[in-house]
């Protein structure tokens, strides 16, 4: 352990005071001018609540941006933390290690659906979809199918920032500034259908026919250009889009059918939020590589990781013992500090059995959530495990208004915060929460979308 410094509390002096200047920090996917007029700023939080730096406590309806799945300031995974950055703070995992990454991915291991039993550390959800996208196309050149480079993503997805996860992804502003993107991909058309599943509770009944858009795809490209298909089992940021029954497994069944790899991107799916460790677990369906971050260390340090199968792992496993076998990896793939937190995290999921915690109370949730039909501008609404989405009708003036403006005074009036895209008001509250916490969240949000007629 490293000996006390009496200053070290200076350095976060201010950590929960309204800053006086606030023009240096470029804010990601936010309106920085008006952010900066208004700021929402938090302060610290614990358990299923923030307190802002005014000095309110605000019930977490989000789980943070989707990743605090066990709840804020858990002190096991304070600890952890804690405790390695005063043991071990950095060691380099490129031709050296430290014990830490192995036994997090042996413990990882036990909870990813067979066969996906070996991990690959990354720092967030977009390194995770690059690296997939990457191992897919390796894949492929190692066992002499390096013809297979085309992918496919769908329209809506999200898939984080990255060039790779941009050009899969189907989300306009995240791809129109940003050039031509990688070349040689295509993309699915997005499930949403209101006119036939609005106010679906669960998975909406139609639409499992969509799948056959990749047939589609692989008549006009051909099978033998394709390296690998990216979806989310339900997608977040576009708003909540959940698979029609039956969609994932006719998507695997002709991925098989024409040697694609399935990647499921369950970065915000992963680590119990819909009832099971994995959304490929609650469905039933394996694909082939699975994508995480966010809930992996309950987002108290950043950390991404990809599971990929036996028969992707074991393909690179050939040549001189001494020749690196996949050139890709992150300065900070299997970092000490991320480690320890997900160790914990981890040991909290199991604890408390959090995983199980969406299937538990996802009747009441989507009881409630549903009982918000018939409130003013409510266009449809969705759920599934402890996801929710309340869809409102955008205002003439412009998409996203309306919607922006419940999320701002659910936060300033209601000490709610749920987030808002476009004129979807997304759910994803921390896994610990109760009955109670769920009248709370939805009686706050009722009141303001009464209020924001
Ligand atoms: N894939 C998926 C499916 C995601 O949801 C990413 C990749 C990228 O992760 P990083 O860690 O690079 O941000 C995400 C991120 C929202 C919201 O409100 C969702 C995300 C991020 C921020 C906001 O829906 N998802």
């Amino acid at each position: 352990m490293s000996p006390s410094d009496p200053h070290a509390d200076d350095v976060l002096a201010q950590a929960t005071e309204t800053p006086e200047r606030t023009d240096a920090f470029w804010m990601p996917f936010t309106a920085n001018r008006q952010f900066k007029k208004t700021p929402r700023l938090l302060a610290s939080a614990e358990g299923m609540y923030y307190r802002s730096t005014d000095g309110r406590e605000i019930l977490d309806g989000t789980g943070g941006l989707w990743c605090v799945n066990a709840g804020h300031a858990r002190p096991r995974i304070v600890q952890a933390i804690q405790k390695q950055a005063a043991t071990l703070d950095f060691a380099p995992t490129f031709q050296m290690g430290h014990p830490l990454p192995f036994i997090l991915a042996e413990r990882l291991a036990e909870i990813a659906p067979d066969p996906l039993k070996h991990v690959f550390f990354t720092n967030s959800g977009s390194e995770s979809v690059d690296t997939a996208l990457k191992i897919a196309l390796a894949y492929h050149r190692v066992r002499g199918e390096g013809q297979r480079t085309r992918l496919i993503g769908r329209e809506k997805g999200y898939h984080g920032v990255g060039f790779g996860g941009i050009s899969v992804g189907g989300m306009v502003n995240n791809r129109k500034f940003f050039g031509a993107m990688l070349p040689g991909v295509d993309h699915l058309r997005h499930t949403l259908d209101l006119q036939r599943n609005g106010f679906s509770r669960g998975l909406p009944q139609h639409g499992a026919e969509l799948a056959e858009d990749l047939e589609r795809l692989v008549q006009l490209h051909d099978a033998s250009t394709i390296a690998a298909v990216i979806i989310e089992p339900i997608s977040g940021s576009a708003g909540v889009v959940l698979p029609p029954e039956g969609y994932l497994r006719r998507i695997r069944e002709i991925c098989d059918k024409h040697g694609i790899l399935l990647i499921f991107d369950e970065v915000i799916t992963g680590f119990g939020r819909v009832g099971k460790a994995f959304a490929a677990q609650r469905f039933g369906v394996t694909p082939d590589m699975i994508t995480t971050a966010k809930g992996l260390t309950n987002g108290a340090v950043p950390m991404g990781a990809v599971f990929a199968s036996k028969a992707i792992h074991d393909a690179f496993m050939h040549g001189p013992e001494g020749a690196i076998e996949l050139f890709h990896g992150y300065t900070y793939s299997g970092h000490p500090l991320a480690c320890a937190a997900a160790l914990a995290t981890l040991e909290v999921y199991a604890e408390e059995d959090l995983f199980e915690k969406a299937i538990e109370l996802g009747p009441y949730w989507e009881d409630a959530i549903h009982a918000l039909k018939g409130l003013p501008n409510v266009v449809d609404i969705r759920n599934f495990g402890l996801i929710g989405a309340v869809e409102l009708a955008a205002r003439p003036e412009g998409v996203g208004q309306r919607g922006y403006e419940v999320f701002n005074r659910a936060y300033h009036q209601q000490n709610l915060m749920v987030r808002c895209t476009g004129d979807v008001i997304a759910l994803s509250p921390p896994l610990i929460l109760n009955k109670e916490h769920i009248d709370r969240i939805f009686d706050r949000l009722a009141a303001t979308i009464r209020a924001t007629a």
